[in-house]
């Protein structure tokens, strides 16, 4: 068993391609998922068991995307002290605006950290930056990370530079 988990859930199957990203990353940076479909309106009662086990399954920090009147992320927040990170996911409003507000405008007091419509990569990147606070292995993975990231960004520099010098 790997040293962190971090829960992944969405509103439906539907919003899967979009939080597999987040799956990806952390699983990329050695983080066990628990992955799940968990509605804050068609399964609510599920919805809070789930969230109200959290702390027993050793999850520390909660991803919850979701689309349209997103309310998972702010529901989870309400029933757990852990982070949660908010995906807003376009799928009723095509530029996910819908989502975006319903996820980031949470009233004072419960908060959810809110990143960009379709931001899944990143939500798994600031959940394994927050568990990184005390885990210094982990720490030096997202630094590795970051590092081929910059190497594919020099790399497509590179070809750049070629292709426009050859023309
Ligand atoms: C939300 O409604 C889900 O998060 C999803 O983005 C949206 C549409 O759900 P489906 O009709 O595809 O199940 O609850």
């Amino acid at each position: 068993m790997k040293k962190h988990k971090v829960a992944v859930i969405m509103g439906s199957d539907s919003d899967l391609k979009v939080m597999e990203k987040a799956v990806t990353v952390l699983g990329d940076l050695e983080i066990d998922v628990e992955v799940r479909v968990l509605s804050a309106h068609r399964t609510p009662a599920d919805t809070v068991a789930f969230v109200e086990g959290l702390e027993d399954r050793s999850i520390r920090v909660v991803i919850a995307g979701a689309g349209g009147a997103a309310h998972l992320a702010g529901v989870v927040a309400a029933h757990t002290t852990r982070p949660v990170i908010g995906v807003p996911i376009a799928s009723l409003m095509p530029t996910g605006m819908d989502a975006l507000l319903s996820t980031v405008q949470m009233p004072p007091g419960i908060p959810v950290a809110t990143v960009g419509v379709g931001g899944a990569k990143n939500a798994g990147l600031l959940a394994a930056q927050m568990l990184a606070l005390t885990d210094k292995d982990l720490h030096d993975r997202i630094k590795k990370h970051r590092a081929g990231q910059a190497d594919q960004v020099r790399a497509k520099d590179a070809a750049v530079q070629k292709k426009l010098s050859s023309q």
